[in-house]
């Protein structure tokens, strides 16, 4: 099964972002941008790739273990941005560096499986902690009016200051490709136990 690892935005945060994403909807060329549900909006910490079912155990084991040692932190989602032509992203504030921690970690303790098993994942060069918000180009290169879509959601992005709301765990994802779109669905949830 594909794996990721990722860390959900509270309820309020996801709304508030929902209220703030939806005016991007109506900007020009914005139709042809695969925009991500919101019922699916989340961090991820490391992109794992496929994984057979009899190995997840030991995954798990080594998450829960990674779980442990971190502490729970506060972050909000501020301004935006893109990825090239090809993605919308909401950017984080606050205790990033405890994320960005978190992410190592997670990557630490997932690279000697991933790396055994081969796989597609690409190297993380540097981790920049994001939530998705939309993507361009169906196979191809986008169009002029996907980048232009693009160009101006990352700009109205930018000043963007959501509320403060708590990370107390992560989760192991799969995602499933079916009808034409992933789908996730949670596998495993673990909380960060680390004292104060
Ligand atoms: O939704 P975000 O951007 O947080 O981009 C993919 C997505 O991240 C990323 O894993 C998350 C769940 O699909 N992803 C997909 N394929 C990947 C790959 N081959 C990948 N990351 C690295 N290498």
């Amino acid at each position: 099964m594909r794996l990721f690892v990722a860390v959900d935005p509270t309820p309020a945060a996801v709304q508030e972002l929902a209220v703030t994403a939806a005016p991007l909807h109506a900007l020009p060329g914005a139709e042809r941008l695969r925009w991500t549900e919101q019922e699916s909006w989340h961090l991820t910490l490391a992109f794992l790739g496929e994984v057979p079912a009899d190995r997840v155990p030991e995954l798990g084991a080594a998450l829960a273990q990674t779980a442990l040692g971190y502490r729970a932190h506060r972050l909000r989602l501020a301004g935006g941005g893109r990825f090239g032509d090809r993605v919308l992203w909401v950017g984080l504030a606050g205790q990033t560096w405890a994320l960005r921690a978190l992410a190592r970690a997670v990557l630490q303790v997932t690279t000697e499986l991933t790396a055994e098993l081969g796989g597609d994942r690409e190297p993380e060069l540097e981790y920049h902690p994001h939530l998705t918000l939309a993507r361009a180009g169906r196979g191809g290169h986008p169009g002029r009016e996907e980048r232009a879509a693009l160009r101006t959601a990352a700009e109205e992005l930018a000043e963007f200051q959501g509320v403060d709301w708590p990370v107390t765990g992560f989760q192991l994802m799969r995602s499933d490709f079916t009808a034409g779109r992933y789908r996730y669905s949670v596998v495993d949830r673990w909380t960060l136990g680390a004292a104060d």
